[in-house]
């Protein structure tokens, strides 16, 4: 027998039990994990687009070892109640907003301060870089695994009352608030009076008139529908919204350290491929909407919006520290 040829040979053996293991691990011989994973908004949203990527790559990567069911649309509850069940392990994964998140790590708070990110180049910048990362550490000690940050998007407000243009038309309205103190600090500042309210209540006050309005970024107004029942969107990017990819410490701690390096990598792939559709929502989204009906007020003036929170940047200043909030409006 030629050398050659004995190579080949020895070399197909080899692949065929690879491809044999394949077949174990596709068939269930090998032990799989199925992670549960939840959202609020709609599997065709940009947080259906980032889970989707998360799944997919881990389930490649582990050939199978690991693979995701989705519960989109609220289907495990709000993001308040996604965040517990994940510290408590009865939920695998969620991606949410920050929202609700300063409520179980505080020094995430700074960053929903409203009008402190510029654009989505300098929020990526800040996420990506030591400041956001630092800021991933906080969160084994409060029992939450956080991957990566990934993104909801900059928040309009959205209304049945009036075109808002500027701070003073956005006085005496009932505005459904995520339940962030930082931004109802700041949009009591603009002269609203905000209403928080878990994300599943949203669509039947808005439909009830329980609230005027809401505020959201585009990608969450266009999956949710709230064209259906708001008249008039503000292009105000009053605040930019961070989303996060959390992982319960109790699957994590069963991870091998090889396969935390995919998931990590997962994650990665996942905040790319939700910030891509938050930006093809931004730049598709607003004349979906004004062709669903909606009023659009675009030459909203923000400087006044910014002016109107001089006096609770004060406030945040005291709270987070002036020298915390300089170091990220620094960041170019
Ligand atoms: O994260 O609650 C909200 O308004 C959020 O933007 C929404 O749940 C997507």
């Amino acid at each position: 027998m030629s050398q050659p040829f004995l190579h080949r040979v020895l070399a197909r053996s080899v692949v065929s039990s690879a491809a044999l293991l394949l077949t174990l691990a596709a068939s269930g011989t090998q032990a799989q994990t199925v992670l549960k994973i939840g959202y609020t908004p709609s599997k065709e949203s940009h947080y259906g687009v980032g889970a989707t990527a998360f799944c997919d790559e881990i389930e490649k990567a582990t050939q199978a070892r690991y693979k995701c069911q989705q519960f989109p649309s609220s289907a495990l509850g709000g993001e308040r109640e996604m965040i517990e069940s994940v510290q408590l392990g009865t939920q695998d994964a969620v991606i949410t907003s920050t929202g609700p998140v300063g409520n179980f790590v505080p020094e995430v708070k700074i960053v929903d301060i409203p009008f402190l990110f510029r654009d989505y180049e300098h929020a990526r910048k800040v996420f990506d870089g030591p400041i956001g990362q630092d800021l991933l550490t906080k969160f084994p000690s409060k029992g939450l695994v956080a991957l990566v940050w990934t993104e909801n998007g900059f928040r309009h407000i959205t209304n049945n009352k009036l075109a808002i243009v500027k701070p003073e038309d956005t006085k005496g309205l009932k505005v459904r608030t995520m339940e962030n103190k930082v931004h109802m600090e700041g949009y009591r500042a603009f002269g609203m009076l905000p209403t928080p309210m878990a994300f599943p209540e949203v669509f039947g006050a808005l439909q009830q008139g329980a609230v005027d309005g809401q505020e959201n970024p585009i990608p969450v107004i266009l999956s949710s529908k709230f064209w259906q029942v708001q008249k008039h969107i503000s292009l105000t990017g009053h605040v930019y919204s961070p989303a996060l990819l959390l992982l319960s410490p109790k699957v994590w701690g069963k991870v091998t350290e090889a396969d935390k390096k995919l998931f990590l990598a997962a994650a990665q792939k996942s905040a790319v491929a939700q910030r891509k559709k938050v930006d093809e929502d931004d730049a598709n989204g607003v004349a979906i909407l004004e062709k669903e009906g909606m009023k659009v007020v675009r030459n909203v003036d923000k400087q006044a919006f910014q002016n109107a929170l001089k006096p609770v940047y004060l406030n945040f200043g005291r709270e987070f520290g002036a020298e915390n909030i300089k170091k990220i409006q620094d960041v170019h």
